[in-house]
């Protein structure tokens, strides 16, 4: 019998000086399909170098929750890349920001900030009604003149405009040319950032001229400039006494750092420069707005291929809501298959299917195998998705997984399903992202039937990878459903 040698490396893809792994990955396949396919041939854990970096992939649950959850603490750092560090000025945000008491105090303030508007209180609720019943009147106005459109823009604006009532208290009409500019700069931005690219490989190839580096460079000054406009005005108009959005909040974390201003707890220590302050209202501002929108365009995509789900939401939501009134999240509760179709979105197409790297703080272990300080570790929630002995046919969409045998109780069936990440790293949008996919969702299948426009071709269930997933674009019919009284009287009103 082979003796246990005690511990080990993970298992190696072949790599070569400066170039690291990467002829092993050259592939027609996203890298989340890609690193799947290789537990073919080194195993659910192993590792590859990028340039000089040792990177451990992780495609099972078990791993994945030792790393986030068992020791969260121990591999909560991330890494500095040249992109990440174009976007976030070396690392003052949360999301690419390391391990650090500023990144914790950070996080405390947006989470503060977040719940004051939190589930219990029914101005978050307003406000994502309010959008929801503007994009509706779209929809309306397009079903009116017989015209089929890209939903994209659409629930990207209503997204947006809550996220900006958040952040900002301010919001976007049809058509402002700032909102036009926005969904331009955020698209180049999650073209080039993050993405594996030749120079997040190698830091020195940012010294040639780079088309996408110089594209994230551009992207990246108009954002700066839409933030340092926020940030200007709030300033001018703060008050100790009313704290409108998150960006007064972080105001007043900061002056009231400045009045205790003793040699040890200055602003600029417990980072809370102007610089940190901006780069954490553009994170949540670029993570509101990505994230939520590209599920609810993958919804609409499955519920067009899935008519039979359509309906029976629709079913569900004529009987336990009626059409005299709209949705409301007091509402969650009774529309249980609704629910499991939100679940199954986001199992079969995660918006992060590599989570961000995480990076090993100190020597630690994965299982039986050795990792080394300074390792970056990727989570290949795609794996965990999509592992066959966890989901039946996991490819088939079914929101039926996430109900029991009754079709009436929600379910998780299988522990390898984590969308929101999980432990130190965990989304801080999680409850927002929720509450936003019930409302919209409910809102439009109350009122509309979403299909493709006769002769149209069904829209791609493949995703474009990037530093989020995103589905192509296409054209939706929005009929308007024969009885719904609340569709007629907005569209006349
Ligand atoms: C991080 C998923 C919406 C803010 C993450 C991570 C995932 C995730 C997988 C990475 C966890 C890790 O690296 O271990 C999602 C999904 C969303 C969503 C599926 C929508 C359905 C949002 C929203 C916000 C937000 C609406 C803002 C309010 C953040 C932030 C982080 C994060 C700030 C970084 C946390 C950190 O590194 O400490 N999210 N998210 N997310 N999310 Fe979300
Ligand atoms: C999206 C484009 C924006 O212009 C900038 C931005 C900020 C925060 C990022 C977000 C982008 C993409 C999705 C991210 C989010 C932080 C957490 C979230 C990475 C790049 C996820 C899903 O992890």
């Amino acid at each position: 019998k082979l003796k246990r040698s005690g511990p080990q490396e993970p298992p190696r893809l072949p790599a070569l000086p400066l170039i690291g792994s990467l002829l092993s990955l050259r592939s027609p396949h996203p890298p989340h399909v890609l690193f799947k396919e290789l537990q073919g041939k080194y195993g659910q854990t192993y590792s590859l170098m990028m340039g000089s970096h040792c990177v451990i992939v992780v495609n099972q649950h078990a791993h994945a929750k030792e790393v986030l959850l068992k020791k969260g603490k121990i591999f909560a750092g991330r890494p500095r890349t040249v992109t990440t560090d174009v976007l976030t000025r070396d690392g003052k945000d949360i999301a690419f920001g390391d391990y650090s008491a500023t990144w914790r105090f950070h996080r405390k303030i947006v989470h503060g900030a977040l719940c004051m508007f939190g589930e219990g209180s029914a101005s978050i609720e307003k406000i994502i009604c309010a959008e929801a019943q503007s994009l509706c009147s779209v929809l309306s106005e397009a079903a009116a003149a017989e015209l089929s459109l890209d939903l994209s823009p659409e629930l990207t604006r209503a997204v947006t405009n809550v996220i900006c009532s958040l952040c900002f208290n301010s919001s976007y009409r049809k058509g402002d040319p700032e909102f036009e500019a926005m969904l331009r700069y955020s698209q180049g931005i999650v073209d080039t950032v993050a993405k594996d690219s030749l120079v997040d490989i190698f830091p020195w190839l940012q010294m040639f001229p780079n088309a996408d580096l110089r594209l994230l460079k551009e992207c990246v000054s108009i954002r700066d400039k839409l933030l340092q406009k926020q940030y200007e005005e709030h300033k001018a108009d703060y008050s100790d006494h009313v704290q409108r959005d998150l960006l007064d909040a972080l105001l007043r974390a900061k002056r009231s750092a400045e009045n205790n201003n003793t040699a040890e707890i200055s602003a600029e220590s417990v980072g809370l420069s102007d610089d940190h302050l901006l780069m954490t209202v553009g994170d949540i501002f670029g993570a509101g707005v990505e994230t939520t929108s590209t599920v609810l365009k993958w919804a609409v995509t499955y519920l067009i291929h899935h008519p039979q789900v359509q309906r029976r939401i629709q079913e569900e939501l004529d009987s336990k809501v009626g059409v005299d009134r709209s949705p409301q999240l007091s509402d969650r509760g009774s529309l249980p298959y609704l629910e499991a179709t939100i679940r199954e979105v986001l199992r079969i197409r995660p918006v992060a299917p590599l989570l961000i790297p995480h990076v090993a703080l100190s020597d630690s272990s994965i299982g039986d195998f050795t990792v080394r300080k300074g390792s970056r570790v990727i989570i290949n929630l795609w794996s965990l998705h999509h592992d066959e002995k966890e989901w039946k046919n996991p490819e088939h969409f079914d929101p039926g997984r996430f109900l029991d045998s009754d079709g009436t109780g929600l379910i998780i069936p299988s522990s390898s399903y984590l969308p929101f990440g999980a432990g130190v790293r965990v989304c801080l949008g999680e409850a927002l992202a929720k509450m936003e996919l019930f409302l919209f969702l409910t809102w439009i299948l109350q009122r509309f039937t979403l299909s493709v426009p006769p002769g149209h071709p069904m829209p791609s269930l493949e995703g474009k990878f990037g530093v989020v997933l995103q589905p192509a674009k296409y054209k939706v019919n929005a009929e308007p459903r024969p009885v719904c009284e609340l569709d007629i009287s907005s569209f006349y009103a």
